[in-house]
């Protein structure tokens, strides 16, 4: 029997998944995304990119490694700096991090925006609902009234006022071709990814190794200490920070951890 098998079989909510159990934050970012399925917020796909990102998670070791954290420090520089930074807004991330995501836009003068690989009009809005249940006033997505160039109809899909016009996107557990697009519309891109050789990472300004659990709430407490830092010094961090190194020592670390 397996680690997870006597737990995850009768847990009915997130209160019952045992806090002391060795897989905790494993079996919680799971049960998350069936409840977002549930919900009709999270696609069926949701979890097999779940299953993937788990996988990656345990290589890791399951903890924000040291240079995931300087990415994060990074991305929240970039963040304070923009001008009209954006935070996009996919099936699984809604489930498992709704009012972290809130929280950071808050913290950083952000937008959100639902913006889906599987677009329905259904799931938009019970996204949108569902961070409007988590605290957000205002979410974007819905006005689907511009497109990102080079990308089919359907996955084009944004609005003019949101991530059209950023110039600094967080783009989480994101499909590599829309990362690859965005990145040719000239756009600051941050995206959470927990495979580093994935193709959104890899064409990130700052990828971000790291379970979107912990990576979000560490971006925003980075946000936070870094709220009265001038320029200068923001642009300092953002300029420190090698893209390269952080996706080699997330490998590195996949590929010689202490398991
Ligand atoms: O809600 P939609 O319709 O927009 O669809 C969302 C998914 C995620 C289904 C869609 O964007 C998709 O199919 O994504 P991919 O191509 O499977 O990529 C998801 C990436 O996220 C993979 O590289 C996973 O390793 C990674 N990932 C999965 N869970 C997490 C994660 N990264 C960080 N934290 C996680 N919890």
């Amino acid at each position: 029997m397996s680690d997870y098998d006597s737990v995850s079989a009768d847990v009915e909510t997130e209160e019952e998944i045992p806090e002391d159990h060795p897989r905790y934050q494993d079996l919680l970012t799971r049960h998350r995304i069936e409840a977002g399925v549930e919900k009709g917020i999270t696609h069926l796909q949701g979890m097999h990119a779940e299953g993937r990102g788990s996988a990656f998670d345990y290589l890791l070791g399951e903890e924000t490694i040291p240079s995931a954290d300087e990415a994060e420090r990074a991305a929240a520089a970039h963040l304070l700096l923009a001008d009209r930074p954006v935070l996009s807004i996919n099936g699984n991330v809604a489930a498992l991090v709704p009012g972290e995501m809130t929280a950071l836009a808050d913290a950083v003068d952000a937008d959100l925006e639902v913006n889906l690989f599987n677009r329905t009009p259904d799931r938009i809005e019970a996204i949108a609902e569902h961070l409007r249940e988590h605290g957000a006033d205002d979410v974007k997505g819905l006005e689907a009234d511009a497109r990102i160039p080079n990308l089919d109809h359907k996955r084009a899909k944004v609005d003019a006022d949101g991530i059209y016009e950023a110039d600094v996107v967080l783009v989480p557990l994101e499909d590599g071709d829309r990362a690859e697009a965005l990145d040719e519309m000239g756009k600051t891109e941050i995206v959470i990814d927990l495979n580093p050789l994935s193709r959104s990472p890899q064409v990130a300004d700052v990828p971000v190794v790291d379970n979107i659990i912990r990576a979000v709430p560490t971006i925003t407490e980075h946000a936070r200490e870094l709220a009265d830092a001038d320029e200068t010094a923001l642009r300092a961090i953002v300029e420190d920070f090698d893209r390269e190194r952080a996706l080699e020592a997330a490998e590195e670390r996949i590929r010689s951890g202490d398991l």
